[in-house]
């Protein structure tokens, strides 16, 4: 069979492919696997199985031929300059990220944006038809790809269809101001099931079919009734969460446990070491939590170098304005309080706007006596579950937002309201000065929470209510469903 031929029982889609392309020093090109925790999940679940992988390669301009890599069939889609701005960084990152986060800041409308948007979701859900074999078992992801179930059913009505979605839901009087809510309904509407990290998500996503479609729903299922089609679709709730065992393996390393040891002497063995870990994104609380910092520093319930903070901005969306403007503001604001509070060799804020390896990562959990998790919204937040992951030896303290979906899981962390300034002052003084065996209390209750709940556990569940979602009749053309049942 030649390869483009082939065909596969499981077909996974997302905006990116799972691996970035390499080339070394004499132009070779390669490609190597991309660090996430979708990618750890998905591996667990493709590993036994037939998998295809459809996504973005990461550069605009033809699309390399699909390959193997990995134990999978890598489907490259291929994005024009033109698409990456109109599709990705204009109609995904600043249309629909800002409303589906509480519009922190303003989205902006274009009908072109939306174009390209529908353009590209049309050239997935090919690829998708494409590779996937008769009844096969298609799991989309995210906001990118949302009109991708509904045109992957047209093309293929055989297969079985579900949608995870790793943002918010938002509520309907927000969904309500895009001018293509219908379109984007309808496409969700199109999968078999759909996923959500929070119950609220599930809720908000069956509130807005009821509201503005004029739909049936019954607990967390929606009613299609067309001519054509005739089915009911289930939207509930399956949080997201990470390889706990292989990130705790990775704490564990004596090399890992050796740079932890060494990052806490670099910063002169502080008696507390505050850390925020986040891609610059304004949805993550930053400003918040370096306001509420600089006003412990003004009233000296901190100081360095007896308390330090490391805060960590992984630079992202670089060519979107509000990230822009978001870095110009962060960058701002450390500077002017470490103009104020910072001593000779003893900076009041480290702020590193860089991404690094994942032992370095694991390496700071590992020494941080204080994680910071202020979002203002956040789907998930995995950064908080891979803090209390890392804490094998059960130290640390969690200061975690109420506005996160990880705040439905974690319920012994220090929980604040990133808006409150005062309180969240007050929580991280918690964080700091409760003792320490309670706080090992916390962190061991938390540990088990993320230990039972981990993402093969995710992933398995999320395919389990696919396949169970409710049957629906064969189609009258052109043969009837196969597949799984
Ligand atoms: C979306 C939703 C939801 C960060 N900097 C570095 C690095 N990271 C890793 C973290 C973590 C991941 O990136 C970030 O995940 P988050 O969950 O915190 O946030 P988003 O990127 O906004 O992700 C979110 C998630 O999807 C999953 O569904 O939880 O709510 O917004 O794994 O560790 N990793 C490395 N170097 C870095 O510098 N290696």
């Amino acid at each position: 069979m030649s390869p483009s031929k082939r065909a596969f029982d499981l077909v996974v889609a997302a905006n990116r492919l799972p691996v970035d392309r390499v080339v070394s020093a004499d132009g070779e090109v390669s490609w190597r696997t991309s660090p996430g925790g979708l990618v750890t999940a998905m591996e667990s679940v493709m590993r036994d199985r037939d998998g295809a992988w459809v996504g973005w390669a990461g550069e605009a301009g033809e699309a390399p031929e699909p390959f193997e890599e990995q134990g999978m069939w890598l489907r490259p889609v291929a994005l024009s300059e033109d698409e990456v701005k109109q599709y990705y960084e204009g109609f995904s990152n600043d249309t629909l990220w800002p409303i589906y986060h509480d519009v922190i800041v303003g989205a902006s409308f274009h009908r072109q944006w939306f174009t390209q948007y529908e353009k590209v979701n049309r050239r997935f859900a090919e690829a998708i038809a494409e590779v996937a074999a008769k009844g096969a078992t298609v799991w989309v992801h995210d906001y990118q790809l949302q009109l991708v179930p509904g045109m992957v059913r047209e093309l293929r009505p055989d297969v079985r269809i579900g949608w995870f979605d790793h943002i918010p839901f938002p509520p309907v009087e927000l969904f309500a101001q895009l001018p293509w809510r219908r379109a984007i309904l309808e496409g969700l509407l199109g999968a078999d099931y759909l996923g959500f990290q929070r119950v609220a998500d599930a809720q908000n996503f069956v509130r807005a079919c009821r509201q503005l479609l004029g739909l049936q729903t019954r607990g967390d299922t929606v009613s299609v009734s067309r001519a054509d089609d005739s089915r009911r679709v289930r939207a509930s709730a399956v949080p997201i969460s990470i390889d706990f065992k292989g990130l705790e393996a990775l704490a564990k390393e004596p090399e890992t446990r050796a740079r932890a040891k060494e990052i806490r002497e670099s910063l002169g063995d502080p008696e507390t070491l505050l850390l925020g870990v986040d891609r610059l994104d304004y949805t993550k609380g930053i400003g918040h939590r370096i306001k509420a910092y600089g006003e412990l520093l003004a009233e000296d319930k901190v100081a360095p170098p007896r308390e330090v903070f490391v805060q960590v901005a992984t630079p992202s969306r670089e060519r979107v304005e509000a990230y822009q403007q978001l870095r110009a503001e962060i960058e701002g604001e450390v500077g002017r309080l470490n103009g104020e509070f910072s001593r000779i060799g003893a900076p009041a804020v480290q702020y590193l706007h860089h991404s690094y390896p994942r032992r370095e990562m694991a390496a700071l959990f590992l020494a941080a006596d204080v994680l910071l998790v202020t979002p203002l919204r956040d789907g998930m937040n995995l950064v908080a579950k891979e803090y209390v992951t890392c804490r094998y030896d059960e130290g640390g303290a969690l200061v975690l937002s109420e506005f996160t979906g990880a705040f439905h899981e974690l319920h012994q962390a220090f929980v604040v309201n990133p808006h409150d300034i005062e309180g969240l002052k007050q929580g991280i003084m918690r964080a700091i000065e409760t003792p320490d065996k309670e706080k090992r209390r916390l962190m061991r209750a938390m540990r088990r929470r993320v230990a039972d709940h981990d993402v093969q556990r995710w992933a398995a569940r999320f395919l389990e209510n696919l396949a169970s979602a409710p049957e629906r009749p064969a189609p009258a053309a052109p043969s009837s469903r196969g597949g799984r049942s």
